[in-house]
């Protein structure tokens, strides 16, 4: 079962359970968000699928229609979860590891020592504010001359650190800063429009295998894809449960919060996030997630 959230000029914001081609509104008092969802499901012990069985669909509009830039005279989607926090997870592919140390020091260095250590790299992400939906801006610090996309596959954490769901991510990074000192890791994470999610909540129960699924990224500059690439999420070299343990060792973590799992698509420097640029993020069985790019 696939969940969105998505905004009517009428009403504000709704959530939507994906049926094929239509969005089947499903909003009832006092549920009118997918974190209203889990926190019914969590107090009440039972899945978000038994929850949302009970709901009556009050209306139906097709997907299509609602997939484009939000504007609010126009019904459009949302992001699919209001997140109290995001935390980030690196260096999970080897292909990150690589070319972070290749751009840094030209050698073997800290990312390479990261990818094999027992600890893995967490940090702070964003909160909900600094998050946008699909088809909403993802931003440019005006710090920054290298920022660029970070494709990956995130998860939602519900009670007892159980994984709820998946949507996919834009994990936009300020790589010129992240390179200059390590110690600048979380200025080159952390700003407004840093984090996209989107564009559906697909909860566990419909996601077979976690561990294999393909993830591309394009990037559209001037209505051409000027990159292409692609992974699978089975060359993680984690698994979710250790990067969950870790996090949440003496470290409460809220109900509703995402964990990014990392990047396994690295785009190459020439590929640098310009304004105008569209970045288009799809993985098997969640959707398409896409974001226009603005200079702050
Ligand atoms: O330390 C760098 C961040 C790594 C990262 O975000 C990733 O590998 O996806
Ligand atoms: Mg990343």
């Amino acid at each position: 079962m696939r969940l969105v959230q998505f905004y009517l000029p009428e009403s504000g914001r709704r959530i939507g359970i994906l049926d094929g081609d239509q969005v089947l509104d499903i909003t009832s008092p006092g549920l009118s968000s997918t974190m209203e969802l889990l926190e019914r499901s969590v107090s009440e012990s039972v899945t978000m699928e038994e929850i949302v069985s009970r709901l009556t669909a009050a209306g139906s509009y097709p997907y299509e229609s609602l997939d484009v830039s939000p504007d609010s005279s126009r019904p459009h989607l949302l992001i699919p979860i209001d997140p109290p926090e995001v935390w980030g997870f690196g260096v999970t592919y080897k292909r990150s590891a690589e070319m972070r140390d290749e751009d840094t020091t030209g050698e073997k260095g800290i990312y390479d020592y990261v990818y094999f250590a027992e600890r893995p790299e967490a940090f702070f992400k964003a909160t909900g504010p600094r998050c946008v939906g699909t088809n909403d801006y993802i931003c440019i610090r005006r710090d920054s001359t290298l920022t660029a996309a970070e494709p990956e596959l995130a998860y939602v954490l519900g009670k007892n650190e159980d994984i709820i769901g998946f949507t996919v991510c834009n994990d936009v990074s300020a790589w010129d800063i992240e390179r200059e000192n390590p110690l600048y890791l979380p200025q080159s994470k952390i700003f407004y429009g840093c984090c996209a999610l989107g564009p559906t909540l697909a909860l566990a129960s419909g996601i077979e295998d976690p561990y294999n699924l393909d993830i591309t990224c394009r990037i559209i500059r001037d209505k051409k894809a000027i990159f292409s690439g692609e992974i699978n999420s089975s060359s993680i070299k984690r698994k979710f449960d250790e990067l969950t343990e870790f996090l949440c060792r003496d470290n409460p973590i809220p109900v509703g919060t995402v964990v990014t799992t990392g990047t396994g698509i690295m785009i190459p420097n020439d590929y640098a996030l310009a304004v105008g640029d569209v970045v288009e993020i799809e993985i098997e069985n969640i959707g398409k997630l896409s974001n226009p790019v603005k200079k702050l």
